[in-house]
């Protein structure tokens, strides 16, 4: 029974816990995504599909953002692409029936785990005011809907445009030239929750808001340093070109409050070594830092290398930097208690790895969440760009920044202007380009559009993608914003929560995935197979093709979804041809060549296998696009989470079966945990000192500035070893505790890697539980 749903809500936690691993992937691996495959799709299925993941003829996983490489394997998945996979090419389906049995009220129950699992959506829905199911309804009755209350609104800027990074270059650009034709700049993307802090820190030091390396310049580099990332899960991939380089000699540091199994060891499914053998040592040294605590330690490391005679490039620093004497005064000033208390490190582990800095020629530092969702993430990677820049380590082969993305396309997504507060240049090429005046007021990100919602002043709230309500901070508050809405629309693939809690009248809109073949019809009414393109987390753009039969023959491509829609709202006073760009992906392609550097002949290269790399300024030539037109040095007072007494610092992240608020399963086998996922590690010195047992129950409260304190309830307790002070537990479920208002300055991300938390025991033992 491949295909069948499981009956009841399978999320009965009871969380089961082994000792976490020391090594990635390796065969457990191959069982494990082939098993949740075959569950999902049957053998035939997941066999035809998962041999074309990342192929050049193929599809582009709908993964992680991870390059590939220009020599491909036969298989260039990992076991999370494969379940990502699974989770779009199921053969479940929810359709019209399903509605009619689930009453919205009861769906709000449920699990976002069980409402996923129930499939793919097959079918238009609509939530009429009042009404207590959803009901199927056409596309044009749709759009007629999202149209009447479009136009009914006193101005433009009270609808929000939200986007997921899964979202097609060709969709992207449609959609944000949609909103902008509609008057709004008002396109908050998941991007505002996840590597804002890092576009915002690059583009004001370097120029280009985007990672400055290539995968070659990993398999070159000396030292790459990997900070407040967990690729063992999240990005799979990455540990083969980590291995890759160090066979060619790299040594690796990895910064991280968790020793996380997948940057311990590596197993490559791919090699027999990797599947027999012990696989390959990654990590040479193992910084155990406190959450939040990265400023000060490359902070430290700065002063350092500026007191070690001949360790800083000059030459770089005099050709092609800026503000190198007031950051060199700052840096000069570190103080080592306070980098010792914000690190929790000695000071000896911090000597050893200048060492290794001062040994290695060319360095790379990866970094991804633990760095951007602080309060002061964007401070923290501006000091990560000191770093490189005081030894030249940017534009230089096997040197350089390495931000690594979260979503497929979320980097694709804003070089198609799904921002904001787009570049001036930006707006006049597409005025130039389309014929009409887009809006110069800056949007809403997701923070403020959450309160736009939350206090009337936003009324439709459309998304193209994502699950905006379980991805969003406090949740309790974001839910009754949403409630508040007039109208919720969701283009989706699969059934989530942002489904069941809606605005007065709500719609989904069910459409193509990543897996699915895209038929458009062509000049002679015959379809033609369209295809769509992505940029990766290193600015390679590639095409994407699906090739599965669609989960039903009512779903539309995003680009004809926002075509259609584009057409009925804006009228025939639009001169952008919406007709001839929803059937005709190159057409849209040809325009975007036209208004966004980089992309000169686009549908040429990108007809070449493998497709192109797009300009970058600092990797290329080191130009630096900034104010200064230097690469910018910058000074910022050291900061870190302060802890007051009998408390714990919370970091809410990814277990290894998930993939953001989609929920493939209740094991989190690297770490050891299985069965549940309402745990909270604590490091078991602190849990003594708080009384609280391996397996006691307790409720986890943040306590925010303004005295305000929000609750999760019922986590079990795991000791484990993370960094003295630093408890850890999976999102979403605990973004009831993130404050709307815990913000990481200049770039507004929700600061959901360092809540200040109290643990309160719930007097439930371990053996009732
Ligand atoms: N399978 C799978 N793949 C994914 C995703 C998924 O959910 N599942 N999500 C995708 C998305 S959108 C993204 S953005 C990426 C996320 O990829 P990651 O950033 O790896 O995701 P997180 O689970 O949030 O892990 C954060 C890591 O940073 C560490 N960390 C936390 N705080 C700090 C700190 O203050 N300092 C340091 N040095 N380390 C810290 C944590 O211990 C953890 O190892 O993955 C992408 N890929
Ligand atoms: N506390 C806390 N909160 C966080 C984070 C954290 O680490 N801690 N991480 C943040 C990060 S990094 C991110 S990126 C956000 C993620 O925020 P989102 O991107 O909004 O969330 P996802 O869970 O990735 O969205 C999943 C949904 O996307 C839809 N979908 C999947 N594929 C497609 C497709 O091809 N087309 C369309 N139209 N829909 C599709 C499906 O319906 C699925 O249910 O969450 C953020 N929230
Ligand atoms: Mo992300």
């Amino acid at each position: 029974m491949a295909t069948k749903p499981p009956a009841g809500d399978p999320v009965q936690d009871a969380p089961e816990v082994g000792a976490p691993q020391h090594a990635a992937a390796g065969l457990p691996a191959i069982g494990h995504s082939l098993r949740i495959a075959q569950q999902q799709m049957g053998v035939r299925r997941s066999a035809l599909t998962l041999l074309r993941i990342n192929q050049k003829d193929g599809f582009d996983c709908p993964g992680c953002a991870w390059p590939e490489p220009d020599k491909r394997p036969a298989i260039e998945f990992c076991e999370n692409g494969a379940k990502a996979v699974a989770e779009e090419a199921t053969l479940r389906r929810v359709t019209p029936a399903f509605f009619a049995a689930h009453p919205v009220a009861e769906l709000a129950t449920r699990s976002g785990y069980w409402l996923g699992q129930q499939g793919r959506l097959t079918e238009p829905m609509y939530l009429a005011e009042g009404a207590e199911r959803y009901e199927p309804v056409s596309w044009e009755r749709a759009f007629d809907i999202i149209a009447e209350e479009l136009t009914g609104l006193a101005s433009p800027d009270e609808a929000v445009f939200y986007t997921s990074g899964r979202t097609s270059n060709e969709a992207a650009f449609l959609y944000q030239l949609f909103a902008r034709e509609f008057g709004t700049n008002n396109l908050p993307d998941c991007s505002n929750m996840c590597h804002e802090s890092s576009g915002s820190a690059l583009t004001e030091t370097l120029g280009v808001g985007k990672g400055s390396v290539l995968l070659e310049d990993l398999h070159q580099a000396d030292l790459i340093i990997v900070a407040g990332q967990n690729p063992g899960t999240n990005h799979p991939r990455m540990l083969t070109a980590l291995e890759r380089a160090k066979a060619g000699g790299a040594r690796i540091i990895s910064v991280n409050p968790l020793p996380e199994a997948g940057l311990e060891r590596f197993r490559n499914p791919q090699t027999p070594r990797g599947l027999a053998g012990r696989g390959t040592p990654l990590t040479d040294l193992f910084l155990q830092i406190r959450l939040g605590g990265d400023q000060a330690l490359f902070r430290a490391l700065n002063r350092l290398i500026l007191e070690t005679e001949g360790a800083v490039d000059e030459e770089f620093v005099r050709t092609h930097t800026h503000g190198f004497e007031e950051f060199a005064e700052a840096a000069r000033g570190a103080d080592w208690d306070q980098t010792l208390t914000a690190t929790g490190l000695s000071r000896a582990e911090i000597e050893q790895a200048l060492a290794m800095v001062l040994a290695s020629r060319r360095t790379i530092v990866c970094w991804a969440m633990g760095l951007t969702q602080h309060k002061h993430a964007v401070p923290t990677i501006r000091e990560v760009v000191n770093f490189l820049l005081l030894r030249g380590n940017i534009g230089r082969p096997g040197a350089g920044v390495c931000p690594v993305r979260g979503h497929s396309n979320v980097q694709g997504d804003r070089t198609m202007g799904i921002f904001e507060r787009p570049a001036p240049a930006f707006l006049d090429a597409l005025e130039k380009e389309f014929g009409f005046a887009p809006p110069r007021e800056h949007g809403l990100d997701v923070v403020r559009a959450i309160r736009a919602l939350r206090d009337g002043q936003a009324k439709v709230f459309f998304a193209m993608g994502g699950n905006f309500v379980a991805a969003s901070p406090d949740t309790e508050v974001t839910e009754s914003a949403m409630r508040r809405a007039r109208l919720t629309v969701h283009v989706s693939t699969k059934l989530n929560r942002s489904h069941v809690v809606t605005g007065a009248r709500a719609l989904i809109l069910p459409t193509l995935g990543r897996t699915d073949r895209d038929l458009q019809p062509g000049p002679d009414g015959r379809p033609v197979a369209q295809f769509v393109t992505v940029e990766d987390s290193m600015g390679m753009v590639h095409a994407s093709r699906g090739r599965l039969e669609p989960a039903g023959p009512l779903l539309l491509s995003e680009p004809a979804i926002v075509c259609r829609l584009a057409r009925r709202v804006l009228g025939p006073g639009s001169r952008t041809p919406w007709e001839e760009f929803g059937r005709d992906y190159a057409a849209v392609r040809d325009r975007i060549a036209r208004v966004i550097p980089g992309f000169e002949d686009f549908n040429a290269k990108v007809a070449r296998p493998g497709g192109f790399a797009l300009p970058h300024g600092p990797r290329d030539d080191r130009s630096f696009p900034t104010a200064t037109g230097k690469a910018n040095f910058t000074a910022a007072e050291v900061e870190y989470p302060r802890l007051p007494d009998g408390r714990l610092l919370l970091q809410t992240l990814r277990s290894h079966d998930q993939y953001n608020t989609t929920i493939y399963g209740l094991n989190d086998r690297y770490r050891g945990i299985k069965n549940g996922r309402r745990v909270v590690l604590v490091h078991p010195e602190d849990a003594r000192e708080l009384g609280l047992p391996d397996g006691s129950y307790a409720d986890l409260v943040s306590e925010w500035t303004d005295g305000t304190e929000r609750r999760a309830t019922g986590f079990r307790v795991v000791h484990y070893p993370t960094a003295r002070g630093c408890a850890a537990s999976y999102y979403p479920e605990t973004n009831v505790l993130v404050p709307l208002d815990a913000t990481a300055d200049v770039s507004n991300t929700p600061a959901s890697k360092s809540l200040v938390i109290r643990l309160e025991p719930v007097g439930r033992a371990p053996e009732d539980a």
